[in-house]
């Protein structure tokens, strides 16, 4: 059971605590601290369950032999790019998805809790400017399409934000500064998610960043489900009439938020988490792999699944485990609400990270070599625990562009991602019957058009374009 600290714990009490999990040395710089500064170290240690912490490093939790379960993994239940797999049809689907969206019962949820460390931004990643043209940020793009989608149904669409202690701050004042980025401040809760220590990869010890300073990083987006819970946001889904979460990561401009399409697979499906997946382009591409094994559908992350694993081919010499999660998912309010009352719900991964420390001296150090250990949940470790979880496949073009890496890498780039926005344009356009001269850029506010219907209406009477054009 966890045994945590009182948050007005006098320094008697804390050593007593401490030397139960060999983690004296959190309070050795006690007696140099101002009361402010104990006050500041006391409440991180309050939040710390040492217990649960001592399980993790001695490794309790994890028990998975990835190769043997990549094995006996097939395909998961799945509808495919062209509609096929499902005993209903995408306009069933659609139908289905519409409706939800017009009563109301969709809301949205997007994770910008990571620090964006490979991207090379200083600031949170929603507020990198990716619109090829616009320059709109990712938090704007966002706020773009669920205005859109609001529009389009009639009704305002509630977004909750997570945040990390890292990025809640600046996420804030400019969510403020920008007035709400033109939602109604009502419909939009920025909520930040919890944290987990970090350790010594050799003793377990928990790392001091500062003598009046654990060393803490976020929990992992599976922090979604019990910051949801603790901030209030799951209660103010219940009260709006929420059914149904549409997740997406910030770092994903083409995310297509509250996809009527996909919100409605997942009622057509009665699943209670449903997941966005695109062919894998290789087969060590990095994205989890959704799997079915032992009965239920499962992610093996790319870092967790052997090379062999990954080469294995159907009979069809198709890649066997071809769905890439790109961590996109439709999950109803009342299965967060349950999972979130089970405190083990999700388990805990362990990178090994290089974290900043001070040492017994008090002097910091900077390690050169990965040091430490981090815990992380993974929200996609509530698929097995989902009743009738299902997969939905996308195509690539339409719904990945992740900015993961700065520019000049080989993928994932912000300049990769502007194009992908560009061509995602240009084949809208040309739906609609309107032809982009070569070379040209084109960028669409969903707020100008949501779909290539929308487009041929507004733009009645042009053929052709000729020059760079944002759309707004
Ligand atoms: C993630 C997925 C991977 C694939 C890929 C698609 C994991 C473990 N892997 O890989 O399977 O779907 O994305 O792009 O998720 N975040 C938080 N809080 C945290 C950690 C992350 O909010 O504590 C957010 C972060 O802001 C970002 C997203 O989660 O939006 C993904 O995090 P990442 O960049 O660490 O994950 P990545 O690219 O390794």
């Amino acid at each position: 059971m966890h045994m945590s600290l009182p948050p007005n714990a006098d320094l008697p009490t804390l050593r007593n605590h401490l030397a139960q999990y060999s983690q004296s040395h959190l309070v050795q710089f006690w007696e140099q601290l101002s009361a402010q500064e104990q006050d500041r170290l006391r409440k991180q240690l309050a939040e710390i369950d040492f217990e649960q912490l001592a399980q993790l490093v001695a490794g309790k939790d994890d028990e998975v032999d990835f190769a043997a379960l990549a094995a006996r993994s097939t395909p998961p239940p799945s509808v495919d790019a062209r509609g096929e797999g499902a005993d209903w049809t995408v306009e069933q689907a659609l139908a289905k998805g519409r409706e939800a969206l017009s009563q109301g019962q969709v809301a949205a949820v997007i994770v910008a809790g990571g620090q964006g460390t490979r991207l090379g931004f200083d600031k949170p990643k929603g507020m990198f400017p990716i619109g090829p043209l616009s320059e709109r940020t990712l938090f704007q793009i966002f706020a773009d399409r669920l205005l859109a989608i609001g529009d389009a149904f009639g009704v305002s669409i509630p977004l909750y934000l997570m945040t990390s202690p890292a990025t809640h701050d600046e996420t804030v004042a400019y969510w403020e500064e920008n007035q709400w980025l033109g939602m109604s401040p009502d419909d939009v809760r920025v909520f930040c998610q919890g944290t987990m220590p970090a350790v010594d990869a050799r003793s377990g010890r928990v790392l001091l960043a500062d003598k009046d300073q654990i060393a803490l990083s976020p929990d992992g987006h599976g922090g979604t489900v019990a910051a949801l819970k603790k901030s209030g946001c799951l209660a103010d889904a219940q009260r709006r009439g929420v059914r149904y979460l549409s997740y997406g990561q910030v770092d994903n401009p083409l995310v297509y938020l509250c996809d009527p399409g996909l919100i409605g697979h997942h009622i057509a499906a009665d699943s209670e988490m449903t997941t966005q997946v695109v062919r894998k382009r290789y087969p060590t591409e990095k994205v989890g792999n959704v799997v079915l094994a032992d009965g239920k559908v499962q992610i093996i992350e790319y870092s967790d699944l052997p090379e062999e694993a990954a080469h294995q081919k159907d009979d069809d010499g198709q890649l066997k485990l071809w769905a890439g999660s790109i961590a996109v998912h439709v999950c109803d309010v009342d299965f967060f609400q349950r999972m979130s009352d089970q405190a083990d719900a999700l388990p805990f991964h362990r990178a090994n990270k290089k974290v900043p420390y001070i040492d017994e001296h008090g002097d910091q150090v900077s390690p050169e070599q990965p040091n430490a250990i981090k815990f992380e949940r993974f929200i996609f470790d509530l698929l097995p625990a989902a009743k009738n979880a299902f997969v939905v496949e996308g195509l690539p073009e339409d719904v990945f562009a992740p900015v993961k890496n700065a520019d000049g890498a080989p993928a994932d780039t912000p300049e990769l991602a502007r194009q992908a926005m560009v061509e995602q344009a240009r084949r809208q356009l040309e739906e609609a019957g309107i032809e982009v001269a070569e070379g040209v850029q084109v960028e669409i506010n969903p707020r100008f058009a949501l779909d290539a219907e929308a487009l041929r209406s507004k733009l009645a009477g042009t053929k052709r374009i000729e020059r760079d054009t944002y759309f707004q």
